[in-house]
């Protein structure tokens, strides 16, 4: 039966497995346990043992931020398992080894990241990662074509919706957070000075917003493009200088596939943006605010890149039969196709990747970026600005033609 494992009862569990106890090595009673979870749902474990070291993640039935209060089904641990192993043969390397995984107990052992960190805390240490474009878009243009009607046969991606299709718990976390709360009087929507109050309320007035939001949401619910990651903030990515892996894929469904490109976008987004509020040397600020906004630059080009070399090599899916492109007519003819899907994926990002903005700072769970800045003042700057530009990225989503177009936005915003 499932039951919540502290310690003691972890510790007698990881004993019985013996790949695990072997991988530890050691007595267990010498096994160090700590808790280190410090994400909104669930229970992390680092274990170690005299000869190595393993993370467990274990389900609880509710949503750990708010309490017992909200249950949560813990199938997200399966769903988890599962785009993690789907991951895995697509995007090798950049996402922790499977080591095991208990369905009932709603938990699963992988490798010890180490010493990797939370990418996000290295943003707000104003750390630059050299390997961090070249692994994102790899694994973001990997997962999306390979799971998409470019790559697949219809019969078996319409098998791979339905296996995820049980997700519909966290997908509605999202709906609900991200499409809707922050733009009407909500119970959990908060935010964190008095300085945005006006803010707040302009939100929940305007109305072009609220077309293009809830646009936004019925493509988040309508649009089955592929196997997203569904939570790909900097929170969801450890790093090291040299290595890069996506974690905690519990979110994941089939969706469009803007909304994962779109979170990275915005996380870097909102990173640039609070750097203003911390306090850094003025050298190493321009240098690290220098490299978020190239690195926002080169994570779409790069990916936009890879994803078109995946479709002119790879295309083995049921959408654009061959048979209708043939000859050199045919070819360019479908050359132009790609260019004009990638700009209407690029307008898709660009509208994600403004409600993950906005849901950040008037929503319910919000990121350190912003929270770590104390004063009051500058942190309601550095989201003010964040937020005035992501308005302008929602209800103009097609005006921005390039990646360009919105790091000038981020910059002239940051000198205002
Ligand atoms: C109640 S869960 C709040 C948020 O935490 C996760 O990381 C997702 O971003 C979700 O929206
Ligand atoms: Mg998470």
């Amino acid at each position: 039966d499932y039951r919540i494992l502290q310690e003691a009862a972890l510790r007698d569990y990881l004993a019985s497995l013996r790949d695990i106890k072997a991988r530890l090595g050691g007595e267990p009673a010498s096994w160090s346990i700590t808790e280190v979870g410090d994400g909104n749902l669930n229970l992390v474990f680092i274990v170690k043992g005299a000869s190595g070291g393993i993370a467990v993640k274990q389900a609880l039935p509710y949503v750990r931020l708010v309490g017992e209060s909200w249950p949560l089904p813990l199938s997200r641990a399966h769903y988890e398992y599962l785009a993690l192993s789907r991951q895995a043969q697509l995007a090798p390397g950049l996402v922790p080894a499977l080591l095991h995984h208990n369905e009932t107990l709603a938990l699963t052992a992988m490798e010890l990241l180490e010493p990797h960190i939370i990418m996000r805390k290295g943003l707000v240490a104003a750390t630059r990662y050299p390997r961090f474009v070249d692994d994102i878009t790899t694994f973001m243009a990997r997962t999306l074509f390979f799971t998409s009607d470019l790559a697949l046969v219809a019969a078996e991606k319409k098998e791979a919706i339905a296996a995820f299709a049980g997700n519909h718990a966290l997908c509605k976390i999202t709906e609900d957070l991200i499409f809707t709360d922050p733009y009407r009087i909500a119970e959990q929507n908060r935010w964190t000075t008095p300085h945005l109050d006006g803010l707040a309320a302009s939100l929940r007035e305007d109305m072009e917003l609220h077309v293009a939001i809830s646009r936004l949401k019925l493509k988040f619910m309508a649009s089955p493009e592929a196997l997203l990651h569904g939570d790909l903030h900097t929170g969801s990515i450890m790093v090291t200088a040299s290595e890069t892996r996506v974690i905690d894929p519990e979110f994941a469904f089939y969706g469009p596939m803007g909304f994962d490109v779109g979170a990275v976008l915005a996380n870097l987004l909102m990173a640039y943006f609070a750097s203003a509020g911390h306090e850094r040397a003025p050298g190493e600020r321009r240098e690290f605010e220098t490299w978020v906004l190239e690195t926002v630059d080169q994570v779409w080009n790069e990916f936009s890149r890879k994803f078109l070399d995946l479709w002119r090599s790879e295309a083995g899916g049921d959408a654009y039969p061959v048979s209708l492109f043939a000859g050199e007519k045919g070819a360019m003819r479908l050359e132009a196709e790609r260019q004009a899907y990638m700009q209407r994926l690029f307008t898709d990002t660009v509208g994600f990747a403004a409600a993950k903005t906005i849901r950040r700072i008037f929503g319910l769970a919000h990121n350190i970026d912003f929270e770590l800045i104390e004063d009051p003042r500058k942190r309601a700057m550095s989201e003010a600005r964040a937020v005035r530009l992501a308005r302008g990225m929602m209800v103009e989503a097609a005006a921005f033609r390039t990646i360009a177009d919105i790091t000038g936005s981020a910059r002239k915003l940051r000198d205002w």
